[in-house]
């Protein structure tokens, strides 16, 4: 492990600790939809949005407590939007993060509340519930825009329903596949990246540049798992997304070409840094490392 990998691996678990402790608050019931909830905030998962909002607040000088509110907020709508996507009604997979989904454990009706419950509460979580009184309520504001902005009916939502329409379907374009990205992945990313810069008290154009950032390093992480979908390191159904006709970024050119198409977002991403964040930053690692991962 490199240095940095080994920081990596300690700042999630700073974020598992804080998602315990905030299971241990909120979602301790033996209802069937807290249960669905705990499940599936607990299968594990890379946590790559909440560590894009942590590295971009200590960037930026940010305290902690304060990012760590919007890094929970974004897990959980990532969280609901994995346990909607697994449903029969949309990509039905009985598969997540190498384990049984969460309609397969706990039925449809119950996943389909879960994620409901995991959209509502990260709302609630980050208007601050009386939780966090360190974050002012203009920044709480801006927070929840963000939130609203990147899931909603122009975000991922939208996102979402552009894939299903071009599932199995001829006649996409590269403008197709581009816009369901930006909006399914990209703007989760970029939403992190803002709410980090959010947390550390920074201006709306410094907001801006870590929201672009975020956005082209989420397009430059979907290709990479476009590359990774035939791979069973993933904890995914092998080769669903191709199976299924969906969109990705080999249904449209070769893996060279793909490779490439990464790397040059991530260097578009990188260049919003420019002079707000030092050289090799952790956030900086946290780029590449993005792009070399393997699962
Ligand atoms: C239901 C509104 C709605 C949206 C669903 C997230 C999503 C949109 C669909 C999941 C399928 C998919 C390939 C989405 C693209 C984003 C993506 C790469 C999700 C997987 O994110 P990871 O790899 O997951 O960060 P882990 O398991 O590590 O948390």
């Amino acid at each position: 492990m490199t240095s940095f990998e080994t920081r990596l691996s300690n700042w999630r678990e700073i974020f598992s600790d804080a998602l315990a402790s905030h299971i241990q608050e909120c979602y301790l019931g033996e209802d069937l939809v807290t249960q669905a909830t705990r499940y599936a905030l607990l299968a594990g998962g890379k946590r790559v949005r909440p560590l894009l909002c942590l590295l971009t607040n200590e960037a930026l000088g940010g305290k902690l407590p304060q990012a760590m509110t919007a890094a929970l907020a974004v897990e959980f709508i990532h969280t609901y939007s994995l346990v909607h996507d697994d449903l029969p009604s949309m990509d039905n997979d009985d598969l997540r993060r190498g384990k049984p989904t969460a309609h397969k454990v706990y039925g449809e009706a119950q996943a389909l509340l879960a994620g409901d419950a995991l959209l509502t509460d990260a709302f609630g979580l980050v208007a601050g519930s009386g939780a966090d009184a360190s974050i002012d309520s203009q920044a709480k504001v801006a927070m929840v825009r963000e939130l609203a902005a990147a899931s909603g009916s122009q975000g991922m939502v939208l996102g979402q329903s552009l894939d299903l329409y071009w599932t199995a379907r001829t006649g996409a374009e590269r403008q197709h596949l581009d816009q369901i990205h930006e909006r399914k992945t990209g703007r989760l990313l970029g939403c992190s990246a803002a709410l980090g810069a959010i947390a550390a008290g920074t201006s709306p154009d410094v907001v801006q540049r870590f929201r672009s950032f975020g956005e082209r390093l989420g397009l430059a992480f979907q290709i990479m798992d476009d590359l990774l979908d035939e791979s069973t390191a993933t904890g995914k159904s092998v080769g669903k997304d191709k199976d299924a006709g969906k969109l990705t970024y080999l249904a449209m050119m070769s893996p060279t070409a793909a490779r490439a198409a990464a790397e040059n977002q991530s260097k578009l991403a990188l260049a919003e840094l420019s002079g707000i964040v030092p050289k090799n930053s952790d956030l900086e690692l946290f780029a590449h490392w993005l792009l070399k991962r393997t699962f």
